[in-house]
């Protein structure tokens, strides 16, 4: 089904949408909620308005318990008084009912028409004694609320008021209108490629994907992983007590893979048990690129409204992490408090707001942290980096621009700061906002910060200059300070340690070759052939890291000193865990060259996974990629399904599946459109 035509999704003005206006107050560049001055002036304005409630209960009660009152009311108080007239043209309102009532009299002719002054008094008198009525209720009404309940209409009307702020400043921050085509028919519909051999390879890699769904759903259905070997659930502390990853993290594969049944099951499951109101200390990072990724990709494939609701849901749940003095996340947050208080809440404004009000519970519960282990309380480059491209989709997805405010204040933060030798520092201190820790790495801890400078230009239809200008900026200083080319030829990237290189190179970091290659055509003048090269030079060292050891598939990490080149000799770093960035590296070299020894070497990879790493319940990480003897670790990771199966298949289908100039692959490998500024170009590549 296709998501619904082509939508301009948020061309109205900022806030106008579903729920729209919750960035007026707590979205701002500042990152911080509810601090505004609008916010304070209205806190005082409500206590103010009790206590002239009680102000007013006083005199009148004292008054209406007088003889004669109403001359001391009229002589005294209110007889000079003209804003108490009845006006021309008065409209309904409060205190309408006494005025009804005039003029009710006056329409039948009745003594006390307006311009009797006895009447008018009398009218003043009744619309007195209504307002006050009124005024007695509400204040009853509010001494019987408990305190939460008075918190939480303090911040309905803050709300209110800075929804009414945004809309009057229309224009002031909106996001671009952008357009979606009904996007499962740009090349998301799976085709037979014309050459017999590269579909039998493909029929391979489906069949790798059923056998690896097939045993999870044997053994390890609705938990977040299998354990393929002693044939279980296998729960990671990742993800807190959220459920789910590989059926999250698989749904888009499933559908491009068009295994429709499969994909029906799985969302399903999605429908009735994915779950985020569960008492979990989650990574803001991996459950924003599995589950959220997962279920916007699933969303724009399939047009199903569950997978929209849930990446919403889930990013709302999310946003507490901000709270801190720079904005820059935590990376890890319990999101317990906000899932008590929107279970039965609907979808929408109405639990949009709501989550304003659990807010301020995670204010002063500190409920977010760092990872003990991080520089001196730091947050991950690579973690709060790698938010930026899902949460441009859930704001255009919610109408919502809060979403999209909070990843481009952290996009502001990281561009002011100063950069060592144009370096960006892999920890960053939240509460200081400054670096912690002068290490870099385009590996574990800054690797997808980088892609999703490079993917945040591409996605923006090439509209987010500072995006790209940061990009080739960062890859200019990473080049000149951490790539360097072994003795006997093999570029690599090394580690960035205060000015000292560690000639060490990450399984992760093989996702660049894919990233140069993909960001050569908008290079500097000159440069576009430089970053191809620089790709296949990445991917042909990966490859070497693969083909030096005795299972032909690669180790976490691999070292260039002590007189070895692309091997790992410490213990450590021999595993291999099913990751996919080496194959991701081939399918970008592939889709841009057509070389084909990325098919070759993809291949290779497929054969090796066979017959290491396939078991009868699944497919399992290796203990040592260098062991003659197999050593299962017995997890069969949800990213294999999500990632290193999708690439495989991609590699092996025409260029029409999933054309990169229409989506961008998350670091999950998961699909992201590219938000068009083009409505007729949408339409002509939509047909
Ligand atoms: C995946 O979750 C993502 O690719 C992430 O960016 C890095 N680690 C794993 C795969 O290795």
């Amino acid at each position: 089904m296709p998501v619904g035509g082509l939508l301009p999704l948020f061309s109205s003005p900022a806030g106008g949408g579903l729920g729209g206006g919750l960035g007026g107050g707590g979205g701002s560049s500042s990152g911080r909620k509810g601090s505004g001055p609008a916010a304070f002036r209205l806190t005082e304005k409500f206590v103010l308005l009790l206590v002239f409630s009680a102000f007013i209960t006083l005199c009148f009660g004292a008054i209406f318990f007088l003889p004669d009152s109403s001359k001391l009311l009229s002589g005294v108080l209110f007889h000079s008084s003209p804003a108490l007239q009845p006006a021309a043209d008065h409209k309904p309102g409060p205190g309408a009912r006494a005025e009804d009532a005039a003029e009710g009299r006056a329409r039948r002719g009745e003594e006390g028409a307006p311009g009797d002054p006895a009447a008018s008094l009398e009218d003043n008198l009744a619309r007195i004694r209504e307002n006050h009525e009124r005024a007695l209720r509400e204040a009853k009404e509010t001494l019987q609320k408990l305190p939460e309940e008075i918190q939480r209409d303090i911040l309905m009307e803050k709300e209110k008021v800075a929804q009414d702020q945004l809309s009057n400043r229309a224009g002031f921050r909106r996001l671009p209108p952008v357009y979606l085509a009904p996007v499962n028919t740009i090349g998301a519909i799976d085709r037979e490629p014309a050459d017999a051999a590269i579909r039998e390879k493909r029929e391979k890699i489906k069949e790798m994907m059923k056998h690896a769904w097939k045993n999870y759903k044997r053994y390890a259905w609705g938990k977040n992983e299998l354990k393929p070997v002693s044939k279980g659930g296998h729960s990671s502390s990742l993800f807190g007590n959220i459920q789910g990853a590989t059926i999250v993290d698989a749904l888009d594969t499933l559908f491009i893979m068009n295994m429709k049944d499969e994909f029906e099951e799985a969302q399903a499951w999605v429908e009735e048990n994915l779950n985020f109101n569960v008492n979990a200390e989650v990574s803001v990072f991996e459950v924003n690129i599995r589950f959220v990724g997962g279920l916007i990709s699933a969303y724009y494939l399939s047009g199903a409204e569950i997978f929209r609701k849930k990446a919403v849901e889930l990013g709302v749940k999310l946003l507490p992490a901000f709270q801190t003095p720079s904005g820059i996340p935590w990376a890890l947050l319990n999101i317990k408090s906000m899932g008590q208080r929107t279970r039965d809440s609907r979808f929408g404004a109405y639990f949009l707001r709501f989550w304003s009000l659990s807010l301020v519970k995670f204010q002063t519960s500190g409920i977010g942290r760092n990872w003990p282990w991080a520089s001196g309380g730091s947050s991950i480059l690579a973690e709060f980096g790698t938010l930026h491209l899902e949460f441009m989709h859930l704001s255009y997805l919610s109408g919502n621009p809060i979403f999209a405010d909070k990843v481009m204040n952290i996009r502001t933060v990281l561009n002011n700061l100063e950069k060592p030798e144009g370096l960006y520092p892999n920890y960053l201190n939240p509460n200081s906002g400054q670096w912690a820790q002068y290490h870099v790495s385009v590996g574990g801890l800054g690797d997808s910060f980088y892609e999703y400078l490079l993917k945040a230009w591409l996605m923006s239809d090439k509209t987010d200059l500072q995006a790209k200008k940061m990009y080739f900026d960062a890859i200019k200083a990473i080049e000149t300070h951490l790539i360097r080319k072994s003795r006997n030829g093999l570029t690599y990237i090394a580690e960035w340690k205060g000015g000292l290189l560690e000639h060490k190179m990450g399984h992760l970091t093989c996702f660049a070759g894919g990233m140069f290659a993909l960001g050569a055509d908008d290079a500097p003048e000159g440069m576009t052939q430089h970053y191809l090269q620089l790709g296949a030079e990445i991917a042909r060292t990966c490859h070497e890291s693969y083909n030096r050891t005795f299972v032909k598939l690669g180790p976490e990490a691999f070292r260039f000193d002590g007189g070895v080149e692309a091997i790992a000799t410490r213990q450590n770093e021999k595993y291999y865990i099913l990751r996919p960035e080496v194959v991701e590296t081939y399918m970008y070299m592939w889709r841009l060259t057509h070389d084909p020894k990325y098919r070759k070497w993809a291949w290779e990879a497929v054969e090796a996974l066979e017959k290491h790493c396939r078991v009868k319940g699944g497919y399992s990480g290796l203990r040592d990629v260098y062991f003659t003897k197999e050593s299962y670790d017995d997890v069969q990771q949800s990213f294999f399904l999500a990632e290193t199966l999708k690439y495989l298949y991609l590699i092996f289908s025409d260029d029409d599946l999933l054309p990169l100039e229409h989506w961008i692959f998350n670091t999950e490998a998961h699909l992201l459109p590219v938000l068009s500024r083009n409505l007729k170009k949408v339409e002509e590549d939509g047909k």
